[in-house]
């Protein structure tokens, strides 16, 4: 933190995050200007993060979607990213093993941090991912996950859990590795449905 004025990554941060990610020393470092040339205070507050997410969904509406992201990376729970947290997080999400991204999307899908996922839980991200498609793509959805309600009934369905039940991290985590109609439901996925859209036209 102290070294976020001097520009240089400090040696701690550093050698922790290529330990933990796929990057080297190099491109951290590049990485690391570019991000404090757009966030000189070397951190990104929640505002920003909805801000950029904005850019990325011109058409739709991911500010629910958003919150939700920025509180499974914001890992200290300050209410800002710092640049470790915003490279672990990109590692997670984009280049992480599968079972790292699961880690992650189930801190996504647990939303009070209490670790383990209510259905209510499911239903709440299940909401903020369908503000996220526009509704053509709702129309294309089968008719049995075309709103967060029933989409969330399959996907509790799916692990095998009565409405009060709770799953754990590793219920989470096995049950959508066995089961890819899992992991496709839990994600939200805009280039799947933009698949779709062309092969319906003619
Ligand atoms: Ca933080
Ligand atoms: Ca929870």
């Amino acid at each position: 933190m102290g070294n976020s004025k001097s520009g240089a990554l400090s040696k701690e941060i550093l050698e922790d995050l290529q330990l933990n990610t796929k990057f080297t020393e190099e491109e951290l470092c590049a990485w690391y200007q570019s991000f404090l040339k757009e966030c000189p205070s070397g951190r990104i507050s929640r505002k920003e993060f909805e801000s950029i997410y904005g850019r990325f969904f011109p058409d739709a509406d991911p500010k629910a979607y958003a919150q939700h992201v920025f509180r499974s990376f914001d890992t200290n729970s300050d209410g800002t990213l710092d640049f470790k947290e915003y490279v672990v997080a990109l590692h997670m999400t984009t280049g992480g093993k599968p079972t790292q991204k699961l880690e992650w999307a189930f801190s996504l899908y647990d939303v009070d941090g209490n670790g383990t996922i209510s259905k209510s839980e499911v239903l709440e991200i299940v909401m903020a991912i369908f503000k996220m498609i526009s509704p053509e793509d709702v129309k294309l959805l089968p008719d049995d996950e075309n709103t967060p309600e029933k989409r969330t009934e399959k996907i509790w369905a799916y692990f095998g859990k009565k409405d009060d039940d709770k799953l754990t991290e590793q219920e989470f985590i096995e049950g959508t590795m066995a089961n890819k109609h899992i992991l496709r439901l839990i994600q939200y996925e805009p280039q799947k449905v933009k698949e779709k859209i062309k092969e319906k036209k003619p």
